[in-house]
């Protein structure tokens, strides 16, 4: 699992195998559907996850790696 602050609004929300979850005050509320920007993504197992802004534009990007497909920049 990894933190960081997706939603721009100074806390931070949590990424995990199981889902996104939106930090809202103090209370991680999970993000399905739509509003997910994960919901494509399938981590499969033995996942690890880093959300950091890798090219400067300002959005987090997610790289993430399994024991099936290695690193996967996202
Ligand atoms: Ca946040
Ligand atoms: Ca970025």
């Amino acid at each position: 699992m990894t933190f960081a602050d997706m939603d721009k609004d100074g806390d931070l929300d949590l990424l995990t195998n199981s889902g996104y979850y939106k930090n809202n005050n103090g209370t991680f509320v999970k993000i399905e559907g739509n509003n997910n920007p994960f919901a494509t993504v399938n981590f499969g197992s033995n996942t690890m996850h880093t959300l950091v802004d890798l090219d400067n534009d300002g959005d987090i990007d997610l790289i993430t790696s399994n024991s099936d497909d290695g690193v996967l920049l996202l």
